[in-house]
């Protein structure tokens, strides 16, 4: 039982260097445990099945190292990364910590801070190209405001777009097979975020030049704190053909973005994301972006990263037991009952629609028994259905 929930990197687990790398501050405290080496998390990820790791510029590479620095640094990853198998599927810019980014990066009202933006987003670009990425995240952090008066939101989206259209256009250039993800937040580290949820992102790239290298990065957390719910908010990215990347963790409704180990609060929406993850055919990385309790030292930082994988794990397999269960299946069959697709539009469908007659009463007294289905939904993830077995 404990082998069948160890991950294998074929699950295509991830990290980011930031989150196992998190020292534990907060607005309000200071760190409360060691930083851990790039390349040691690249070795302790790897000991423990992950299949690669994630960063962002300044994670690993210092933001004001000299080149002969740079160059040591990457050449002691690669050894990591080549040694362990460990891939890098993902990399992404900081353009929020410095605080030259105090009031944005793209969306900054001062032309020579979106230049330094886009400067170090193309050298952010090179150097995860050069590790391996095919996913390039953007995250606007500080694309905000807290001030309305200072910022028109409709000029933050104009630049934000000529960002974007510059970047593909350099990717291009370079022959670069990146494909470019979204990440919406509604807020923190602003008062406001622009574009502050996925479905936002989602009209957005369609207004881009080159909208087919664009997609998203859901993150649980963002969207739980924006008050969607993210199962629906993964499928419209999915159906739409841009689920590129995905940001897993988990978050109490109302709350500060606690990025919290995966799986930790929210099991039945968890349950939800992993089983559509797992049937839609989506191929890309399981990316954890959480980090350990403030609390923990640094061996609990290898348990929370355990926990994630595990959790993720045990819901696949909760999402088998539901596709086998006969009980939970042939209710879904009578709840569904003859759910065929109308005919599409022509007149004469038309003029025939218009003309029929409708039993409303017979409707609305068809049964739905979804107290039952939910029930069972439930008495699944607490562990006393084993599948198949009609429960007596
Ligand atoms: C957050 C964000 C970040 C981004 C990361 C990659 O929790 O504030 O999710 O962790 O995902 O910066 O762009
Ligand atoms: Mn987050
Ligand atoms: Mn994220």
């Amino acid at each position: 039982m404990f082998a069948m929930f160890t991950p294998t990197p074929a699950d295509k687990f991830t990290f980011g260097l930031w989150t196992v790398g998190h020292r534990g501050r907060d607005p309000f405290g200071e760190a409360t445990r060691e930083a851990i080496n790039p390349v040691t998390i690249v070795r302790r990820l790897a000991e423990l099945g992950a299949y690669g790791v994630n960063f962002h510029d300044n994670d690993l590479v210092p933001i004001d190292a000299s080149v002969i620095e740079r160059d040591h640094i990457v050449g002691e990853f690669r050894r990591a990364l080549t040694e362990t198998g460990m891939r890098v599927p993902m990399a992404t810019t900081n353009l929020f910590s410095d605080p030259a980014f105090k009031d944005g990066a793209f969306t900054s009202h001062d032309p020579r801070v979106r230049g330094y933006a886009l400067q170090k987003t193309m050298q952010a670009m090179d150097l995860g190209v050069e590790l391996g990425a095919e996913t390039y995240v953007f995250w606007g952090g500080r694309e905000g405001a807290e001030v309305d008066a200072a910022k028109d939101p409709m000029d933050a989206i104009k630049r934000f777009r000529d960002a974007i259209n510059f970047l593909c256009e350099y990717a291009r250039d370079q022959k670069y097979a990146l494909r470019f993800a979204l990440e919406a937040k509604p807020n923190e580290p602003r008062g406001d975020i622009y574009f502050a949820s996925t479905p936002a992102y989602l009209a957005f790239i369609q207004t881009l030049d080159h909208p087919e290298m664009v997609g998203v990065n859901p993150e649980f957390a963002h969207e739980q704190m924006a008050g969607l719910n993210f199962y629906h908010v993964v499928a419209q990215a999915l159906e739409s053909g841009k689920l590129f990347h995905i940001d897993l963790n988990d978050q109490k409704p109302g709350r500060f973005d606690q990025d919290l180990r995966f799986g930790s609060e929210s099991l039945k929406t968890l349950f939800f994301v992993v089983k559509l993850l797992e049937e839609s055919g989506y191929s890309g990385p399981r990316h954890f972006d959480a980090h350990a309790y403030r609390s923990e030292n640094t061996d609990g930082v290898w348990d929370f990263a355990r926990g994630c994988m595990r959790t993720y794990l045990i819901l696949k397999d909760k999402a088998r037991q539901f596709a086998e269960d006969d009980e939970i299946q042939s209710l879904l069959a009578e709840i569904r009952g003859a759910d065929e697709r109308l005919p599409a539009y022509d007149r004469g469908v038309a003029t025939h629609l218009k003309g029929f007659v409708f039993d409303r009463a017979a409707l609305a007294s068809r049964p739905l028994p979804y107290e039952r289905l939910d029930q069972l939904v439930i008495e699944l993830l607490m562990g006393v259905r084993t599948g198949k077995r009609v429960s007596g």
